[in-house]
């Protein structure tokens, strides 16, 4: 273990590359990181590089991430996990965003690393999330006492089956904001585009696909090529992040821009996401569950054009580009109390990373 000291370039720490819903990263034991934590990581990761092809990084912002782990002192939690996101092209690891797909690997990895005990059968792990301080619930396979990547469960945007991750997350709202609607607003008027400015677990920027000029069913790599549309978000997202209590997030991953649309297969709405720059060939997690709540307001972008169903417990099937993100909500007295989702994860890799 490093523990804090520092790592010469031929000595590698202990890692874990897994995949986590549909993005990947590498998981690191917090005490295997050593002192220089974010200029490692970027070794590690290979950036600055749009190829990153000194590192492990996968030129995407959705292959360039870090989960770091730890054993928890807080109470009805069992470990600590901090999300960092390693920029491809600048040399920045930022902890300003959460990510609810890398979150799917840290029970399973807090497991393998002996952090908890598990049980026969299916092991729930309570998990901190340091980077919005909220508590997520993930319920990992463990027949045996051991830890099963292989199951029946299916996600969109990644091959095959594998043992289902099912995650609840409680009280997500204003995690990074402050506040659901961070402006007090369902609808603020940013360059002319209605966009409503939420954060129920992701900043997340919504507004109608035809007030920025596309139909909201183009592909990500169509969207990537239209200069005209980057150069408006980012316009909006410039603006939009200081009002949303940000500060200037020019440097920032956070606020995502969503655009949304009718749903086109049997959803309630489909979308189309920059992350801030790149489109992401689906949506993340707490991305989903805030455009779900968008869709629940009493006005606005999402709630115009949303199709939801009746009761109390809501299955919200959020369509992206790759198919769908479907979120279960709980609402009360008007409000998103729950949500919870269904991911997948896998390990990859177990060894000794280089930086
Ligand atoms: O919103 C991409 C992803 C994410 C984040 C991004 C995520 C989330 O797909 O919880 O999962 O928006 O940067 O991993």
């Amino acid at each position: 273990m490093s523990d804090g000291e520092l790592v010469g370039p031929d000595e590698g720490v202990p890692c874990m590359w897994m995949r986590g819903g549909t993005s990947k990263g590498g998981y690191f034991l917090a005490s295997d990181l050593p002192a220089d934590r974010d200029a490692f990581l970027l070794r590690v990761m290979g950036s600055p590089d749009p190829r990153q092809i000194d590192g492990m990084g996968g030129g995407d912002p959705l292959t360039s991430k870090v989960a770091v782990i730890k054993r928890s002192e807080r109470p009805d939690v069992d470990v600590d996990y901090l999300f960092l996101q390693v920029f491809i092209d600048e040399p920045i690891v930022t902890d300003a965003q959460n990510c609810g797909n890398i979150l799917a690997g840290v029970g399973p990895f807090a497991i393998e690393r002996d952090l908890i005990k598990a049980k026969a059968g299916e092991t729930e792990v309570r998990i901190f999330m340091e980077n919005t301080g909220q508590v997520a619930r993930a319920r990992v396979s463990t027949p045996g006492g051991r830890v099963t990547y292989s199951g029946v469960a299916r996600i969109d945007g990644v091959p095959g089956t594998s043992a289902p991750v099912p995650i609840t997350f409680a009280d997500t709202a204003g995690s990074s904001c402050g506040a659901l609607l961070p402006t007090g607003n369902a609808v603020d008027v940013i360059d002319g585009v209605e966009c409503t400015l939420i954060d129920n677990g992701m900043p997340c920027v919504v507004m109608r696909a035809a007030d920025l000029g596309i139909e909201g069913t183009e592909t990500p790599e169509a969207l990537e090529a239209n200069a005209g549309l980057r150069e408006k978000l980012e316009a909006i997202r410039l603006k939009a992040g200081p009002t949303m209590n940000l500060g200037d997030v020019t440097k920032k991953s956070v606020p995502k821009m969503t655009m949304v649309s009718a749903a086109r297969a049997s959803g309630a709405i489909s979308t189309r996401t920059f992350i801030p720059h790149k489109c992401h060939d689906a949506i993340g997690v707490l991305g989903a569950v805030s455009v779900a709540t968008a869709c629940l307001l009493a006005e606005g972008p999402a709630r115009d054009l949303a199709k939801i169903p009746e009761g109390g417990e809501k299955l919200i099937s959020v369509e992206h580009p790759t198919g769908e993100m479907s979120v279960i909500v709980t609402v009360k007295d008007g409000g998103v109390t729950n949500a919870a989702v269904l991911r997948t994860a896998r390990k990859l890799f177990d060894g000794r990373v280089f930086g």
